[in-house]
């Protein structure tokens, strides 16, 4: 059994924009850009979340619903310079550690044996740490998988830590509403209500051969999820081999043009998560996937060694596309990643010691 930990910061960019500029402390604030312009915010402070205040929604929206809102530009690089300090706080305690984005990671404390190997003490010593060194708060959820570790660290947010041990999962799980899941959005959560699926519970009375009737190749995965299983490991970036970025369209594209459209979203996307995971010392080839209406499915990967264009992807696309020229469900692009250059650790440095 896994000991898993999910860290999320608390509003983390409105929370780093406070901690450089103390007056702005307990006042409604948003990340953005000023309300004449087609800017949507990348957060919100908890102050001003209470007006209705949300991420991704437009800033002229946000001024209208919460008027004393004050709007911030984001500052990326101190974002992301608060997000390495956090990081050298958990690797004190692990080194599988697995980032999603700047404000969030997935640990992995099995083997760990501080605090008498206590994933729950581990994680409220990396939340106290990260409040008194870095002025920030945090929150975790500790469980048996990143699954529902997940979902735990949503559930006291913000500056709280929710435990689910594996003795609770079952009683957690039942009533747990279909949307937690993992993967499953807006348009899969209409079908599962439809169908009278409304908790994990109720999907937990299906067969796969159900499931797989109704949701196709994510049966196994929502009849796992639905009982709290999840056997997906920590990756760090170390042993990432590739990333990957995709979409499921809720209609088929029916012409090359049609996917072609698809592709600047993705590539968005895709440049996002290569910062910041820093991968790009790293890239190996590129990779274009089409999954088509059957659900077939083929890539189209070239050798590249730098960080492809939004015209590489377009003419690789071209050329998968046409192996079938058919209506597509999916598009995914991405890169295959290689070993990091080498970069001596303390242990590498210490045993060059012992050979030499
Ligand atoms: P989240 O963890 O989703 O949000 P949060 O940390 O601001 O708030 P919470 O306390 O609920 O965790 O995202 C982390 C950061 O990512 C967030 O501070 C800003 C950025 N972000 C965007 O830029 N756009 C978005 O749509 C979202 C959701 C987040
Ligand atoms: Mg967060």
């Amino acid at each position: 059994m896994r000991k898993i930990i999910h860290i999320d910061m608390d509003c983390f960019y409105a929370a780093v924009e406070v901690k450089f500029n103390p007056e702005l402390k307990g006042k409604p604030l948003g990340i953005g850009g000023p309300p004449n312009s087609r800017s949507v915010l990348c957060t919100a402070s908890y102050e001003a979340r209470k007006f209705g205040v949300r991420a991704a929604m437009p800033s002229s929206q946000a001024v209208r619903l919460c008027p004393q809102l004050i709007l911030v530009p984001p500052h990326f690089d101190l974002y992301k310079n608060e997000s390495r300090k956090v990081r050298e706080i958990i690797e004190r305690f692990t080194n599988k550690i697995e980032p999603l984005s700047l404000d969030e990671a997935y640990l992995d404390v099995t083997e760990c044996e501080q605090f008498g190997g206590s994933a729950t003490l581990i994680a409220q010593e990396i939340r106290r740490l990260i409040q008194v060194e870095l002025n920030l708060t945090a929150s975790a959820g500790v469980a048996p998988n990143k699954f529902l570790a997940k979902i735990a660290s949503d559930w006291k947010k913000p500056n709280g830590q929710f435990v689910i041990r594996p003795q609770d999962v079952a009683s957690f799980i039942k009533d747990l509403p279909v949307e937690k899941i993992f993967g499953v959005g807006k348009v899969t959560a209409q079908k599962m209500h439809e169908l009278g699926l409304r908790t994990c519970g109720d999907i937990q009375k299906h067969t796969v051969f159900q499931l797989h009737h109704w949701f196709g190749s994510r049966a196994q995965e929502l009849f796992d999820f639905s009982r709290g299983e999840d056997h997906r490991p920590v990756i760090t970036e170390w042993e990432r081999k590739s990333l990957t970025v995709e979409e499921t369209f809720s209609k088929d594209l029916q012409t090359f043009e049609d996917c072609r459209k698809a592709v600047p979203g993705l590539y968005e996307d895709f440049i996002g998560r290569l910062e910041k995971g820093e991968y790009q010392d790293r890239i190996r080839g590129m990779v274009v996937k089409l999954k088509f209406f059957d659900f077939k499915q083929t890539t189209h990967e070239e050798v590249i060694h730098a960080i492809p264009s939004l015209e590489d992807f377009e003419r690789l696309l071209e050329k998968a596309w046409y192996r079938r020229a058919e209506p597509v469900r999916l598009v995914g692009l991405g890169v295959r990643l290689g070993s990091h250059k080498k970069v001596p650790s303390q242990e590498d440095s210490s045993q060059l010691r012992f050979a030499i």
